[in-house]
């Protein structure tokens, strides 16, 4: 059936006014979603068909879009870089920590306004399984609001207060997996065929056993192998994450339907942004690691096509956390657009190796191995996040110059975990093996010595520890996002030691309550909170006004610094210089500079204080 025939039957559900529009749209990217999704999908009989009836619940999803967000659409499709620029400054936290409820993170707007926020993301928020539900990330319904936190009317309530102050929300999308309560997962395991086939579900170990030869682990003290046996759907379930956690099988075009059309449903409820969870484990192939395939890639092109024909106002943002190599493809390949935004987590992590070597090796290998982006794309950087700082990113560029890797990320690895007199305060995560690298958990404060800090001088040195990550990811090029808490310098929460559901996941050390008393001291400058706060907007308000810090303004890496000094140009006129060492380095500049925070005019050979970090415009 030519493809026409299955775009007339989008248009056939929408009103007459919306059709040109919607023709426009289709003409756009129909063909390329058609090629995608035959290309996965193509050798079935009922190929077209199944495609004609998408076309249709996608037309279906198009006229229940309601017209605030069709504005929105068309506004954002005549400026489609409008996330790149400078302005752009994201704030990451969990809703019951930051504000209780919905409608509580409501009357956080004022407060996200002062900091200059003007992207939320809401760590997950949907219905999740009852009891254990790894912070909301094995869900049970994508139509309903977790109970505790609110309902539909809360989440649309809030994305309109969001939109009106300028803010877009962000939510998680676990496309990769869903909770063993969600209704899939319990019709399979009541013996429904189509259901049994949403997942990966093997009789016996034969095939599990091939594939484990080559997978990884993601967690593999607390959820160690990627299958669950599960008495009820009579054999072993595929399970990247917890036994909970139900990996959904792509390879089944309704898998991809379903998903795609929860996607919009929430993006019809106001969700501007979706934080594509997992994307790196969407398609699974024998003999290898089952990461970052082909098919994976051209599941999320698609995703982006039917989001450009239906929400063209939305953005997708690729959670892979892979090697650096492998993170370009997720923003796109010359034959199609993917994300919008991908995390750049080898740069998060490699900011902190920097710390602990007091060197930028990994760091510019790092940078080095970042291309420029296509248009309208960009990283997402970022200091700290919910999740481990995963070092295994790092194999690559920490093992340059024959050095052993696993060897160099496992001392770095001793070092945040407080190991050899170190200032940090961390926990290693995954692995009781003090000679390999998983991951580090703990807030900024903590892993840069402030919680430590006995003195004036080793707070101060911490506080600049933590300026200099927080100055990296604001100067780089990147949509950045603040971790709730980092800009108040809060602290570790140990007391998910004393909850049992969380106790044996160390993640939760940096999932603290948003602490009141702090942010009430965030402008007196003589309490760690606001000296941190001050500090931090000050650098935000000289990034706003700053156009050679928009994301796709050109960035190069300058190799005249001593190898402890990142030196990054951000066009002929802007200079970020950032020093790693607990030593004063030297740096020289030719001509005329001024300092943007402190105003001072610098010029010739200067000396950059321990971990100083400076701004410098030229003239
Ligand atoms: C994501 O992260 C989430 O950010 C985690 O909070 C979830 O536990 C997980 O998915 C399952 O939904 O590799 O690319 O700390 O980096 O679990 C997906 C390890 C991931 C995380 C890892 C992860």
């Amino acid at each position: 059936m030519p493809s026409n025939v299955m775009t007339d039957r989008l248009l056939a559900v929408l009103p007459e006014t919306l059709r040109p529009q919607a023709a426009q749209r289709l003409a756009a990217a129909a063909p390329t979603l058609h090629r995608l999704l035959a290309g996965l999908y193509g050798e079935r009989t009922d190929f077209e068909s199944w495609y004609g009836a998408l076309m249709a619940s996608l037309g279906t999803l198009y006229a229940a879009r309601p017209a605030a967000l069709q504005a929105l659409d068309a506004e954002r499709a005549a400026q489609p870089d409008w996330f790149l620029s400078q302005q752009m400054l994201g704030y990451c936290s969990y809703v019951n920590n930051f504000g209780g409820t919905l409608a509580g993170v409501r009357e956080q707007i004022p407060y996200l306004q002062e900091l200059g926020v003007r992207y939320l993301h809401l760590l997950p928020f949907l219905r999740a399984r009852a009891g254990e539900n790894d912070g909301g990330f094995a869900v049970t319904s994508f139509d309903d609001v977790e109970p505790a936190l609110g309902n539909n009317a809360d989440l649309e309530a809030l994305t309109t207060a969001l939109r009106d102050a300028g803010i877009s929300l962000c939510s998680d999308f676990i496309l990769n997996h869903v909770a063993d309560d969600h209704v899939w997962a319990q019709a399979a395991k009541a013996g429904d065929a189509q259901a049994r086939a949403m997942f990966h579900i093997f009789s016996g170990r034969s095939l599990p056993d091939q594939y484990e030869a080559t997978l990884g682990q993601v967690f593999p003290q607390v959820a160690p192998g990627n299958f669950s046996h599960v008495e009820a759907a009579g054999g072993w379930v595929w399970t990247t994450f917890y036994p909970y956690q139900w990996d959904l099988n792509y390879a089944n075009p309704a898998v991809f339907a379903e998903m795609a059309q929860a996607l919009l449903r929430l993006a019809n409820r106001g969700v501007e942004v979706f934080r594509l969870d997992s994307t790196a484990f969407l398609w699974k192939r024998l003999g290898t690691n089952s990461m970052n395939q082909p098919e994976a890639h051209q599941l999320l092109q698609a995703l982006r096509a039917i989001v450009d024909i239906v929400a063209p106002g939305v953005l997708l943002k690729a959670e892979a956390i892979v090697p650096t190599c492998e993170l370009p493809a997720y923003l796109g390949s010359a034959n199609a657009a993917e994300c919008h935004i991908a995390y750049h987590s080898s740069l998060m992590a490699a900011g902190w190796v920097g710390l602990a070597e007091q060197n930028t090796a990994v760091l510019r290998a790092v940078i080095a191995n970042t291309p420029p982006l296509p248009p309208a794309a960009t990283w997402l950087s970022y200091v700290r996040c919910h999740d481990d700082i995963g070092w295994n990113v790092l194999r690559a560029e920490a093992g340059a110059d024959s050095v052993d890797s696993a060897q160099r990320l496992a001392r770095v690895a001793r070092f945040f975990s407080g190991a050899e007199g170190s200032y940090a305060r961390g926990a290693a995560f995954q692995s009781s093996d003090p000679n390999a690298a998983h991951g580090s958990n703990g807030m900024a404060a903590a892993l840069t010595g402030l919680q430590s800090a006995r003195t004036e001088q080793e707070r101060e040195l911490a506080m600049r520890r933590m300026l200099l990550l927080h100055g990296l990811a604001l100067s780089f090029g990147a949509l950045p996002v603040l971790y709730m808490g980092d800009e108040l310098a809060m602290e570790n929460d140990e007391s998910y030691l004393q909850r049992p559901q969380h106790a044996m996941d160390s993640r939760w050390l940096q999932r603290p309550r948003f602490d009141r008393q702090r942010w009430l001291q965030r402008h007196d400058g003589a309490t760690p909170a606001g000296r941190m706060y001050q500090a931090l907007t000050a650098l935000v308000r000289a990034r706003q006004d700053r156009a050679a810090l928009a994301a796709d303004a050109p960035r190069s890496l300058l190799d005249d610094a001593p190898a402890s000094v990142l030196a990054l140009a951000r066009g002929e006129r802007f200079r970020a210089l950032m020093n790693f060492s607990a030593s004063a380095q030297h740096y020289t500049l030719a001509g005329s500079w001024t300092d943007c925070l402190s105003g001072a005019i610098l010029g010739g050979t200067i000396t950059l204080a321990p971990y100083a970090l400076h701004w410098l415009e030229r003239g």
